[in-house]
């Protein structure tokens, strides 16, 4: 049985308000045809389909589209998608009914734990693996309070939680379909102590709880893979079979700095080989940081490979403040390149040299000074002059009457 790992499609996505529309509508083009060229029995969806709850009309329709047309594949014989944080699980569970009669399997909202146990049936029609597909769930769902508790106590919590739900559903696929592969699907921060999370793994935080990050990978323990979203960084968890497959598409600038995959899984005697396989890139994005000047050399030399004409990030730098925006460069790219040319997603000026500030006189901490030594300061400030031996008499003996009272 072969299977695709895939997640965090983030359709309808803007890149800083560009759609990512072009590059998605590819995507999806060539995962057809992988799925095809590959003879793929099964496709795995680990969540965040879609990048808003309430998805575009464009949005729906690719993906809608691309599931019609994968009912013209001989080879796959199911689509498991689950929620993700970014979905609606009810809206994406409104059309499950017709769906399903496509072998399209989807778990939006988990109403019942049963629902999330789907047998993947092969060739001859047998019972070849089954999946555990639990969506994105937040607390309240799993019965996990979070309400005056330490970030340890919740975390406690929630590994319990989700360690018992994972267990009680291993359980029951395998009293129903015997020992065949057991593949777990879930939308989490999950990770060990070697897990570096740098920025733009993810959207939002989810399932952490303050200084301690994420789930451990033994709440699949008895699986034969977890089929993982929500990280955008495709990486093995620790030296479990848990993997995330990042997302296909970079959402971000952070995340077109590096290779995009899925993950195929082939398995044979119940064990699991994985293999990334790349996608491919169809607009590049580059980061153009330098003086006017140098910005218009970068772009004077500017090539891609890439089919779709690139996107750019401009940061300016500027010695002084100064009125002049982007429209040089925009004036520029016009005069050099045809349609469709370079697009400026982005832009921002950064000011290289440090504008002088006059001198403030260093004022005492408030705490280093005795009551005495406060009111002599504000004495000075307010008349200009030193309090007398009567003033400072008179203040001693209300500052002793005051801290003699209760
Ligand atoms: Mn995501």
């Amino acid at each position: 049985m072969k299977i695709f790992h895939t997640s965090d499609w983030h359709l309808g996505v803007s890149l800083e308000h560009t759609p990512r529309h072009e590059e998605h509508k590819r995507f999806l083009e060539w995962l057809w045809g992988e799925l095809k060229e590959k003879e793929i029995d099964v496709l795995l969806i680990s969540g965040d389909v879609f990048h808003y709850t309430q998805p575009s009309a464009s949005a729906q329709r690719d993906l809608f589209a691309f599931f019609a047309k994968c009912a013209d594949l001989e080879t796959l014989r199911h689509i498991v998608l689950i929620a993700g944080n970014h979905d609606s699980p009810t809206r994406l569970d409104a059309p499950k009914e017709i769906l399903s009669s496509l072998d399209i399997h989807v778990v939006g909202e988990l109403d019942k734990r049963e629902d999330a146990l789907i047998a993947l049936t092969g060739k001859a029609g047998d019972v070849e693996a089954f999946v555990v597909a639990i969506p994105y769930l937040i607390e309240s769902k799993l019965g996990v309070s979070t309400t005056k508790k330490k970030p340890k106590e919740i975390r406690d919590d929630f590994v319990h939680s989700f360690t018992n739900l994972y267990a009680d559903l291993l359980e029951k696929g395998k009293q129903a379909y015997g020992s065949v592969p057991a593949i777990a699907m879930g939308h989490m921060t999950c990770a060990t102590s070697e897990s570096p999370f740098s920025e733009g793994d993810f959207q939002t935080p989810i399932h952490q709880f303050q200084t301690i990050d994420g789930l451990p990978p033994e709440i699949f323990e008895g699986y034969d893979y977890a089929a993982l979203g929500h990280i955008h960084r495709q990486h093995r968890v620790g030296n479990n079979p848990v993997w995330y497959s990042g997302s296909p598409v970079p959402i971000s600038v952070v995340e077109s700095r590096s290779p995009r995959f899925i993950l195929e899984i082939e398995f044979e005697d119940m064990k699991p080989t994985i293999t990334p396989r790349r996608v491919p890139c169809w607009r590049e994005v580059f980061e153009l940081v330098g003086y006017e000047n140098e910005i218009v050399d970068l772009l004077q030399t500017l090539t891609w490979s890439s089919e779709l004409a690139p996107y750019l990030y401009m940061e300016r730098l500027v010695d002084q403040p100064t009125q002049a925006g982007v429209d040089r460069f925009q004036t520029f790219l016009e005069q050099q390149f045809p349609e469709p040319r370079p697009r400026i997603v982005a832009f921002k000026k950064t000011l290289t040299h440090l504008i002088e500030q006059p001198e403030v006189e260093e004022r005492p901490q408030l705490e280093s000074l005795a009551p005495e030594d406060i009111f002599q300061l504000m004495f000075q400030e307010k008349f200009e002059k030193t309090p007398s031996d009567d003033h400072l008499i008179a203040f001693r003996s209300l500052l002793a009457e005051l801290e003699s009272s209760p």
